[in-house]
């Protein structure tokens, strides 16, 4: 497989000065700069995971899901209703991916990103078949309340007869892109141009954020958590 041979490369995202006015940098940020979180959904084995299934990030910060083989996804849910969409509240719902299926000889992987709005814990599951059940999710923020962790979710999670599918379309709460680019190894990757903007109906639509970003690909090592970007 194609992605034996490849080395992620995570897809850094500067802030533009659209955010100006709004954004809430934690104090380790430098300014003009934006943590992302990078988080893969499954790997290089098909693993049915969230890797890492548990993220702390800062407000302001983004976590960047990156889709491998053959067609996950990212859907919110609540701590209480493991693999069912977070229902709709004051207008606000879940962030929803929708499918991503990527195939075995594709060279890029589509990502997915959050901007983390408030430190409320944002749980989240994969909506294919039962990747759910079989452990397909994790959390943003994990509360405190030791009897909410992602074990405890996972194990009411495997009782769910069936996943539940978001009916809002996908890219909801979140900014899809082409993907990053893999590489052969460390070093720099080719960049990818472009704009987007945060769309849909979801958390960060309703948290009123205009954020423009440009995407900039960088070698990085699969599995570094957290990055910083100045410029
Ligand atoms: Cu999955």
């Amino acid at each position: 497989m194609r992605f034996s041979l490849l080395a992620a490369a995570a897809t850094l995202v500067g802030l533009t000065t659209a955010q100006s006015g709004t954004a809430t940098s934690s104090a380790a940020t430098p300014s003009g700069s934006v943590k992302a979180h990078v988080v893969m959904a499954s790997n290089i084995n098909g693993s049915l995971t969230f890797s890492p299934e548990t993220i702390t990030a800062a407000v302001g910060d983004l976590v960047q899901f990156h889709f491998y083989p053959k067609n996950h996804s990212l859907a919110q849910s609540t701590f209480d209703n493991p693999c069912q969409p977070m229902p709709q509240t004051n207008g606000t719902t879940g962030f929803w991916s929708g499918f991503m299926p990527v195939t075995s000889e594709s060279t890029t992987m589509p990502v997915f990103s959050v901007v983390v709005k408030d430190t409320t814990p944002m749980w989240f599951y994969c909506a294919t078949g039962k990747h759910c059940q079989a452990g397909m999710a994790g959390v943003i923020n994990p509360p405190a309340n030791p009897a909410r962790t992602i074990e405890a979710y996972k194990a009411a999670a495997a009782l769910v007869a069936q996943a539940g599918v978001p009916n809002t379309a996908g890219g909801t709460g979140g900014t899809t892109t082409g993907g990053s680019t893999p590489t052969t190894g460390g070093g720099s990757a080719s960049a990818t141009n472009g704009s987007a903007s945060a769309t849909g109906t979801g958390a960060n639509a309703a948290n009123g954020l205009a954020v423009s970003y440009w995407y900039s690909a960088m070698g990085m090592a699969v599995g570094a958590l957290v990055v910083a970007v100045a410029f």
